[in-house]
């Protein structure tokens, strides 16, 4: 029942979680039980008012400490690219069994939903997608449109692929640079996105691979090491900052991130970079602290030249359900514009894209398929849901 990877992946964030939202404490395993024996609870999370703290340029420079600028050397490693087929084996594992026992039957008998019924939510799919997905299934099947089990499998295929592709122009990145070719001579922003998450979750990570690709791509990216909550966290995104061969603006350990933010958009806008790529620290210690302190992050990244284009929630796909619990608290504090699922190698529960997007109403943009800095691919509905099966 209980998946012991998810689990500890689980554990690990509910420990950052523990004081913040102990609503969360709830695993993919119980979901999964509390699913086959009736309907599972979601949590919610209530996010408390905070005072608005706008700071003036001035406090926001003398409060930037020991910015530092590494210039990069290291050439990109060479390294095969990441494909769903390639890294969704965990997850495509789990449908297996399920969808072999389906098509092995011949025919559309009970057993046949319920085996659908459990492949969809073992797979975090969600209760209301699944019920969802397998009414539609029923009444095709009813009408005599869906005649047989290899009919059906090829039906819900379709049906998840059709659940996945959102509406005209909602998943898309911002193009960088198009907010800036919009604008004219001083007012020409620097684009700014934002990456926000519990801890742990992938962040730095992300922020290192979309430097790379970005870079390698032509644009002129700058990373803010908006998380100074530790100082390995700079140096961590420094080495990513150094592989993709772009430029890199710190502040001290401790210090205001708003001003690590605040100084990476003037150097950009003095240096001419098009967009910075700001990382923030993911630590849910004191909740209302945390998002205080991002709606400044987003507030200060948003004053001109800065132009926020961009806030990715950055979700664990290995957290499963737990996850959708933890979006809202970043929700309901700076307005995100897409989520990126990493992870999505290291787990069964790849279905929690149908849920993040059905749930929470947000485009899943990117997808995190390892390590590596290649392993950041573009959310491709078709694709996944080809791997899956
Ligand atoms: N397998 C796999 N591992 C990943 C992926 N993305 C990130 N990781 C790993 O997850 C771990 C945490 O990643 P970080 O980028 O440090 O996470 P973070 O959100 O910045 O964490 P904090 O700064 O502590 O809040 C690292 O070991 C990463 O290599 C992914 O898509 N797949
Ligand atoms: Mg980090």
């Amino acid at each position: 029942m209980t998946d012991p990877v998810a689990l500890a992946a689980a554990s690990e964030v509910v420990i950052g979680l523990a004081v913040a939202l102990p609503l969360v404490a709830v695993t993919g395993g119980t979901v999964v039980a509390l699913r086959l024996r009736g309907r599972g609870a979601k949590g919610r999370v209530p996010v408390g008012e905070v005072a608005s703290d706008a700071a003036t340029d001035e406090e926001l420079r003398a409060g930037a400490t020991a910015v530092a600028v590494a210039e990069a050397t290291a050439a990109p490693p060479a390294v095969e690219p990441a494909t769903y087929r390639g890294r969704l084996g965990k997850a495509r594992g789990l449908f297996a069994g399920y969808l072999g026992a389906v098509r092995s039957r011949g025919r559309i008998e009970p057993a046949t939903w319920d085996d659908l019924e459990e492949a969809l939510i073992r797979a975090d799919v969600g209760v209301g997608a699944t019920d969802a997905l397998l009414d539609d299934l029923r009444g095709r099947v009813k009408a005599g449109d869906i005649a047989g089990p290899d009919a059906l499998v090829e039906a819900l295929k379709a049906d998840l692929v059709a659940m996945l592709s959102p509406g005209a122009g909602g998943a898309d990145l911002a193009v960088p640079g198009a907010a800036a070719a919009a604008g004219e001579g001083d007012d020409r922003p620097v684009e700014v996105w934002l990456f926000v998450g519990v801890n742990g979750v992938g962040k730095t990570t992300t922020v290192g691979k979309l430097a790379h690709r970005l870079a390698t791509g032509g644009v002129r990216v700058l990373l803010a090491a908006g998380d100074t909550f530790r100082a390995a966290a700079g140096e961590q995104l420094a080495q990513w900052a150094s592989r993709a061969d772009a430029d890199i603006v710190r502040g001290a350990e401790g210090g205001d991130p708003s001003s690590v933010v605040f100084d990476a958009v003037q150097r950009a806008a003095s240096r001419g970079h098009t967009l910075v790529l700001a990382d923030t620290a993911g630590r849910l210690h004191n909740k209302v602290n945390l998002i205080e302190e991002l709606k400044k992050v987003r507030r200060v990244a948003d004053r001109p030249p800065g132009r926020v284009v961009e806030v990715l929630l950055v979700l664990d796909a290995t957290t499963g359900q737990n996850g959708l619990a933890q979006a809202k608290v970043f929700l309901e504090a700076v307005d995100v514009t897409g989520v990126v699922l990493t992870k999505l190698d290291g787990t069964a529960k790849g279905g929690i894209v149908v849920a993040i997007q059905r749930e929470l109403g947000l485009p899943v943009k990117l997808v995190g398929l390892g390590e590596g800095a290649e392993d950041l691919v573009d959310f491709d509905p078709g694709a996944f849901v080809d791997a899956l099966f």
